[in-house]
């Protein structure tokens, strides 16, 4: 699977450094939400899809392995601090591991939290995927 990486503006000066993320510009939706993942302890994170939910994540500090399955095919990410953005689409499972200790994710959503848009059964997430697939292809 491909993975589209978001590259956010940063301009840095003698005073520190600015990193800048624009709906439209390097985000490709409209910004409903901004949720941080941090204080982290090494414990994996995600194990889930969403249907309808569109995300871009980026790593503010530290780093962490980023797992990103569109039930046809699996991409494993490495983000750091100095690394791009990744865009993460719907129907995409997402799984975080090795965290370092002071791992920060920022990650932008395309809409507000609604547990009902989750799917946290990575084996429904397969009959969701291959239901979409006979449908696109009787279609
Ligand atoms: C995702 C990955 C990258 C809320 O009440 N509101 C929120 O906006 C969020 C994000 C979570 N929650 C609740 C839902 C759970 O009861 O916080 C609890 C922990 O959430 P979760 O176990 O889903 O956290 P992660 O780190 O596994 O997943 C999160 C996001 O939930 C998810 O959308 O894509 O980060």
């Amino acid at each position: 699977m491909e993975v589209t990486r978001i590259e956010p503006q940063r301009i840095g000066d003698s005073r520190g450094g600015l990193l800048i993320v624009e709906a439209h510009k390097n985000v490709p939706f409209d910004i409903k939400r901004v949720y941080c993942i941090h204080g982290l302890n090494n414990m994996s994170r995600g194990f889930h899809a969403h249907k309808e939910l569109k995300q871009v994540m980026i790593c503010l500090s530290g780093s962490c392995r980023v797992v990103l399955d569109s039930g046809l095919s699996r991409k494993e990410i490495i983000m750091n601090w100095k690394s791009d953005g990744i865009f993460i689409d719907k129907m995409i499972w997402r799984e975080m591991h090795d965290f370092s200790n002071d791992c920060v994710l920022m990650i932008l959503a395309s809409d507000w939290y609604r547990e009902s848009d989750y799917i946290r059964a990575y084996e429904e997430f397969i009959v969701i995927v291959n239901e979409k697939i006979t449908s696109e292809m009787t279609a």
